[in-house]
């Protein structure tokens, strides 16, 4: 008599079936699911606006809800690209979510329908408490959760198609075997129920329907772009233009590697919470002026551009989350209207200590009105570098206060001026346990040579930029391993806005050296060697870079 050893009884699905081989296959089908519901979540976006897409509410909910730390973390890791690492890793969490949905489905369909009505409810949960949602910008989220309960509840149908019970497997060695052949799609196991050839007709209609209908929401967002109306956009010339560069002013002309005087607009540092930057039509701009003024009102973009005192300025703008040598730093010159006109025109009153600015995707940046008013060159800015404001860069009007960190001053998209207090309202970075008040600290960096490369020993310029915003530079020195500090040559001094560009040639030994900077504010003030992190005010401490001459 022979025994036969009896494997363990299988999982099985709602039909009596073993799951087993056709994991993987339900596994694929939440994925695509997933990918359909996100697909016809975009197409219905596309027909009701952009801030109806559940993709980009839950991703701006994930920056609004994400701790601070995380965030340093990401500005400081991917920097620019931030909102790409951002969108990978909401996309392999949704990837993963759907995957092992599937998988529960198979056993139990409720649990995969909830699980996407869930995913339904969040993305329209995100979307109608935008900062511009409403109840019509719940659909996308909820039709496509519709649409993606379809797909699965299609996709697995074939898992599990009826058919006669398997003839009991005598052999023990067999089962496995078989087992591994179905699910490397060998070929059908006899009677097990698993149409292959359906599922993989219905996995193409699913990936093509989620293809064209996450296209088709792609292109109609497309009729809310600015692009075209900001390039008909025409600036006013300045009434007051910024002072004239003298020739030879711009010292990177000279020196490989040292940063221009004025930054490209395109490569000039973003930093924002938006995943989609908001589109605001110049026909539709309003700017709106509320809280402690006399006679508040608001300003269409042709009311700014009509303005007889319209100014260019040269101003460089930084990041408070810019490290010591970073390159959250740009320069460009600005073309708006003075702040401190416009809030006393419309009656400011003494008893305001911030303003608070608010950008159309629902930012709010706490402005000091004291430097509001005061700062010479503070304005309303909707010009950068010749062309209006790019959109990346706030289009149509943003702020700009020199001397303060950019997250305090800078409000791009900027719809909204409330003059308020301190004690009143907390703004967004200040909610997050940033300085409320942040003027930019004196700063410099080393360009050239970069750190850690080699070059040949003999004469070559160590070169970079400085600035200290409201006060300008007065002094650049460079220390090069134990030396003393020796005095740097600066580009001409235009306005103490504007960084200044600093050249030391040095003769390098061969051999691996230490290279120091520190900058002088013309108010005399030392940059400080104490080393302080971005947060929460800005940081501090001197760049210094190890290269080798060869
Ligand atoms: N609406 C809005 N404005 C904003 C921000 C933002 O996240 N949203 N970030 C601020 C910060 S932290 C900085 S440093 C500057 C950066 O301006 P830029 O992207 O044009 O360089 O914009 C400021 N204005
Ligand atoms: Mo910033």
């Amino acid at each position: 008599m022979t025994t036969t050893q009896q494997a363990p009884a299988p999982a099985t699905g709602p039909d009596g079936l073993p799951t087993r081989g056709r994991r993987p296959l339900a596994a694929v089908a939440g994925l695509l699911a997933a990918g359909g519901a996100l697909g016809v979540g975009e197409l219905v976006a596309g027909l009701v606006g952009p801030q109806s897409s559940p993709v980009v509410a839950v991703g701006d909910k994930v920056i609004t809800l994400t701790p601070e730390p995380v965030k340093a973390f990401a500005i400081a890791t991917f920097g620019e690209d931030d909102k790409i690492a951002l969108v990978v890793g909401t996309l392999v969490l949704i990837a993963s979510y759907a995957l092992a949905l599937g998988v529960l489905a198979l056993r139990r369909r409720a649990v995969g329908v909830a699980g996407i009505a869930l995913f339904g409810v969040v993305g329209a949960a995100a979307a109608v408490t935008g900062p511009a949602g409403g109840p019509l910008d719940a659909l996308p989220a909820l039709v496509g959760a519709l649409a993606g309960v379809a797909a699965l509840l299609a996709l697995l149908a074939p898992l599990d198609a009826p058919a006669p019970a398997p003839a009991a497997t005598p052999g023990s060695e067999e089962a496995p075997l078989e087992r591994l052949r179905a699910a490397l799609g060998a070929g059908d196991r006899k009677g097990a129920g698993l149409d292959r050839r359906r599922f993989f007709l219905t996995s193409g209609a699913a990936v093509g329907a989620a293809v064209v209908t996450g296209g088709a929401g792609r292109l109609l967002l497309r009729r809310f772009d600015v692009g075209g109306a900001r390039a008909d956009l025409v600036l006013p010339r300045p009434t007051s233009p910024a002072p004239a560069l003298p020739a030879g002013a711009d010292l990177s002309r000279t020196v490989d590697g040292l940063s221009p005087l004025f930054t490209d607009n395109r490569e000039f540092y973003r930093v924002d919470t938006a995943i989609t930057v908001p589109q605001i039509s110049p026909a539709d701009y309003r700017l709106t002026l509320t809280g402690m003024f006399d006679s508040p009102r608001s300003y269409t973009l042709d009311e700014l551009l009509g303005r007889d005192d319209v100014i260019e300025r040269d101003i460089t703008l930084t990041c408070v989350s810019n490290e010591v040598g970073g390159l959250l730093a740009g320069t460009a010159r600005w073309l708006g209207v003075p702040l401190g006109t416009i809030l006393r025109e419309n009656g400011i009153r003494p008893g305001s200590d911030q303003l608070v600015c608010r950008s159309s995707d629902g930012m709010t940046i706490g402005a000091p009105t004291r430097s509001a008013l005061e700062v010479e060159d503070a304005m309303l800015a909707f010009g950068m570098n010749g062309e209006p404001l790019p959109v990346q860069h706030g289009f149509p009007v943003r702020m700009l206060i020199p001397g303060l960190y950019g997250y305090v001053s800078a409000c791009k998209w900027m719809v909204g001026i409330e003059a308020s207090t301190y004690a009143a309202f907390d703004a967004y970075w200040t909610e997050r346990d940033w300085a409320a008040q942040a003027p930019i600290k004196v700063a410099s960096r080393i360009d050239t040579p970069a750190p850690l490369r080699a070059f040949p020993a003999g004469r070559r310029p160590i070169a970079g930029v400085a600035w200290a915003q409201t006060r300008g530079i007065a002094a650049v020195e460079v220390r090069v391993d134990d030396g003393g500090w020796l005095p740097a040559q600066l580009s001409p001094q235009v306005d103490a806005d504007l960084w200044r560009q600093w050249v030391l040639p040095y003769d390098f030994a061969p051999g691996p050296h230490q290279l120091t900077v520190r900058a002088t504010g013309a108010d005399g003030e030392v940059q400080t060697e104490q080393r302080a992190t971005p947060f929460p005010d800005g940081a501090s401490g001197l760049h210094s870079i190890r290269v080798t001459a060869t």
